[in-house]
């Protein structure tokens, strides 16, 4: 009985050295050398080359190695067995740390700042709004939604949030669905998008969504945090919104194509803020943890967590 990793992208030693380490019973093999297909019982999957985990007749589960599980879906030829992600406070804290620093850079004007350092000077206008008066709405209640937004209530902010279905959050204005979305979007100054990527939400930040936002905020207009995915994003009309004066910034960790192309006008747009999909990166040691646990489990006969439902694609 084998576990086999499936990544593009990713440093595949460390994850084996890792695994191996927690499953010393158990071959860990990887797509890049000879194994026996019918051994495999578990694959570990980050942007697996679409086909490839097709013909393992034994394979009882498929982990994906963050959070997100799009890129599992997106293979017309993925095994139907169940599919775990990752529920990890290692991966959203760091995501919530990256929520509240954006925010508070935004709330605080930091980059007018740093563009200003290098000319040794200051401008006279050296206001700064209070947190409570500034609005943020996080597109996305789930594990990471509501642990940012709890963290950004402590800073002050005046938090809501939008997700697919009802939800009552102590202390957090909420939203939901298509009636609830004009709602919410007129009452953000900084909205985050923390949805994952189906076909419901593709492309849903949009000209027109970006023009529900608020323009009577403190921040002189609103701005965009995109740490979901890139593909919740159409780009040409991110860039259009911010040239036109309705979008004030940009802070976006995810993009149409990743890497971002070096042609990317979102690279030099002096009101965007890139990062490279690392607002929340699986870190070895806490995720092959969890798979593990989760393998174990299964092999207990304990029922999987955090297993993720095809039909509505998270
Ligand atoms: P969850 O599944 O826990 O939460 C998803 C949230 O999105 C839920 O509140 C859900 O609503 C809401 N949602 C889904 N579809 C819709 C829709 N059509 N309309 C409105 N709301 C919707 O996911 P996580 O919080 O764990 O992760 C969110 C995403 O963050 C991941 O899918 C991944 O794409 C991204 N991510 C990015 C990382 C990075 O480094 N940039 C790192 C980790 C994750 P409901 O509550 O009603 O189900
Ligand atoms: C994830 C990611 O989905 O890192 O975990 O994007």
């Amino acid at each position: 009985m084998s576990l086999l990793l499936a990544m593009t992208g990713w440093h595949v030693e460390d994850w084996r050295q890792r695994f191996q380490a927690l499953l010393p019973d158990m071959p860990v093999v990887t797509l890049g050398e000879p194994f026996d297909r019918r051994a495999v019982h578990y694959v570990a999957s980050w942007k697996h080359p679409p086909g490839s985990l097709s013909g393992l007749p034994n394979l009882a589960a498929i982990f994906s190695l963050g959070a997100g599980v799009d890129f599992l879906f997106a293979d017309d030829r993925l095994p139907e067995v169940p599919i775990a992600r990752v529920v990890d406070p290692d991966l959203t804290t760091r995501m919530s740390e990256y929520v509240v620093l954006h925010c508070l850079s935004i709330l605080r004007q930091q980059r007018r700042y740093d563009r200003q350092q290098p000319l040794k000077n200051w401008d006279d206008d050296r206001h700064q709004p209070a947190a409570r008066s500034v609005r943020v709405g996080i597109m996305g209640l789930g594990e990471l939604g509501l642990e940012a937004a709890e963290k950004l209530k402590v800073m002050g902010f005046d938090v809501a949030g939008w997700s697919r279905s009802a939800k009552s959050v102590a202390g957090l204005a909420t939203f939901a669905g298509a009636e609830g979305m004009a709602a919410f979007l007129a009452r953000t100054d900084i909205l985050v998008a923390l949805l994952p990527l189906t076909e419901e939400t593709r492309g849903m930040i949009d000209a027109e969504l970006l023009a529900g936002l608020a323009q009577d905020g403190r921040l002189g207009g609103p701005f965009l945090i995109n740490a979901g995915r890139g593909g919740l994003q159409v780009e040409t009309d991110i860039l259009g919104a911010l040239d036109a004066g309705t979008l004030e910034g940009a802070v976006l960790d995810v993009f149409e194509t990743e890497p971002l192309p070096a042609e990317s006008p979102l690279w030099t747009h002096p009101a965007v803020t890139v990062t490279p999909h690392n607002a929340a990166m699986s870190e070895p040691e806490a995720v092959a943890g969890l798979i593990s646990e989760q393998i174990k489990r299964l092999e207990a006969g304990e029922p999987l967590r955090h297993v993720v439902d095809p039909s509505r694609g998270y």
